[in-house]
């Protein structure tokens, strides 16, 4: 089997891991902009200020990215650098350089897919509260607008956010994204019904505008499996996809938040406050999305949580089983007969496959496209050649995985690999790396195809058809 000539093949990036240029003509400074600059915080103290350099090696990536033969790349769009102070001025400077990097793209044939959202806000808006403020929801709106209005001819792939379960936990449960608020439930349910409704109604202005595109938006998709039929074990799995996916999915797609978590949150006092008007719009939007995008790393290995109430506040913040849900319910472990990644993260191509079917049983057809998918490694150089040989066979065994997908009908329309160059990983600086292009940071950021490069390109060339 083929991939349809209509799946997009791509693969990935996001403003703030690899523009660099974080104080350049009139950008704003953003949250990660400072938040990285507080000690500890990050892997040795890495951030974005420079990235790869992204903002001024634009041309010399996207050639790269040709000559790979990208059907597709997504980027996100850093909010600062097009309203500096979140819902003030429009920056010229900032629509020129997001209009050059699409038209760059264009000119070799490769579509843009854009992200609105990939975690740095202005900072102005974080100060006053970010995502728990509703001035951020129509801050938001104003610069969803002001993109679709300045792009919007070229680009018609919008995702709305990436990712909402991960900045709102680690900004108001772990603390280890911005704000860096510890273990404050209420602030986080509030933060996350802000996102959904700063969604919908993007996606409600979007429509108005007639430009005839589509927009969604990207949610981890890490389903939760029972480590076992142990009937406590099996509840806490139930648990764990109720609170990290129906509460994010169900809003989107069926415009309402799942009965189960909202009782819970109702006898807790952690319900958002919300209002009529917002369930509304969420309800009116929910038919009007045109798809989900999903980013898939790895599933859950769940048990029922025995461990104290204080180790809640400890979780790790690397994505590593471990944890123990902020609510005390049930904890992600790692299981003797699973493979894992030098970061400790599940590579389960299986689980993908199967977590697909649970999510069409849920939601019905939706297209679908993975939005993210990859390996974080530090690659081996041999005899000056980046041999990322285990990078190949993941990527190979998730787009295997997607086959499968498709061929039992899952509605599936691209997969993105996480990423198309090395870039700066928030926690984990420059030694974590995704990407199909090396940078060489103690030479001058120089870029080197790696062995992942010319196998992702064959790939596309023969539309995946010896996978
Ligand atoms: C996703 C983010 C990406 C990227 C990726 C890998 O959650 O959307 O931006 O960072 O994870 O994560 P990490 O760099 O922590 O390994």
């Amino acid at each position: 089997m083929k991939f349809p000539k209509d799946f997009f093949l791509g693969a990935a990036s996001a403003a703030y891991q690899v523009e660099g240029a974080w104080n350049e003509d009139g950008k704003g400074i953003s949250n990660w902009d400072l938040f990285t600059k507080i000690p500890g915080k990050t892997f040795e103290g890495t951030n974005g200020d420079v990235a790869v350099d992204h903002y001024h090696r634009y041309k010399e990536d996207i050639k790269l990215m040709a000559e790979m033969g990208l059907d597709s790349y997504r980027f996100s769009v850093s909010w600062a650098r097009i309203i500096p102070d979140g819902d003030g001025e429009v920056n010229k400077k900032g629509i020129e350089f997001y209009n050059n990097l699409i038209n760059e793209c264009l000119k070799y044939g490769i579509v843009p897919f854009v992200t609105l959202y990939h975690w740095d806000m202005p900072n102005v808006l974080e100060e006053k509260g970010g995502w728990t403020n509703k001035h951020t929801v129509d801050a938001f709106v104003k610069y969803a607008k002001t993109c679709f209005e300045a792009f919007g001819d070229r680009v018609k792939h919008w995702i709305t956010f990436n990712e909402t379960i991960v900045f709102c936990q680690k900004g108001y449960l772990t603390g280890s994204h911005p704000p860096g608020i510890i273990n404050d439930v209420k602030k986080y349910f509030e933060a996350t019904h802000n996102v959904f409704t700063a969604h919908a109604k993007s996606v409600l202005e979007y429509k108005k505008l007639r430009q005839f595109g589509e927009i969604g938006i990207t949610h981890v998709f890490s389903p939760a499996f029972s480590v076992d039929d142990n009937k406590e074990n099996v509840a806490a799995a139930y648990h764990a996809n109720q609170y990290e996916i129906a509460w994010y999915y169900d809003p989107i797609l069926k415009g309402t938040y799942p009965k189960y978590v909202l009782d819970q949150l109702k006898e807790n006092n952690w319900t958002p406050a919300w209002t009529e008007e917002e369930l509304n719009i969420l309800r009116e939007a929910a038919p009007k999305n045109d798809f989900i995008g999903l980013n898939y790393y790895q599933p859950q290995r769940v048990i029922k949580n025995t461990v104290d109430a204080e180790e809640h506040a400890k979780a790790h913040c690397d994505g590593a089983p471990g944890n123990a849900s902020f609510d005390g319910a049930y904890r992600t472990v790692s299981m003797k007969d699973k493979v894992y990644t030098k970061w400790g993260w599940e590579i389960a191509p299986d689980a993908l496959v199967e977590g697909l079917r649970l999510l069409k049983s849920e939601y019905g057809d939706i297209k679908l496209y993975i939005t993210e998918n990859g390996l974080g490694d530090a690659d081996p150089i041999i005899e000056d050649e980046v041999m990322d040989v285990p990078r190949i066979k993941f990527i190979e065994t998730h787009l295997k995985a997607v086959k499968k997908a498709i061929s039992e009908g899952i509605n599936l329309k691209g997969y993105y690999a996480w990423s198309v160059i090395d870039l700066l990983s928030w926690l984990n600086g420059y030694k974590k790396q995704y990407g199909f292009i090396y940078v060489d940071h103690k030479n001058n950021l120089e870029r080197k195809k790696k062995l992942s490069f010319y196998w992702y390109k064959k790939v596309i060339e023969e539309r995946g058809e010896n996978i």
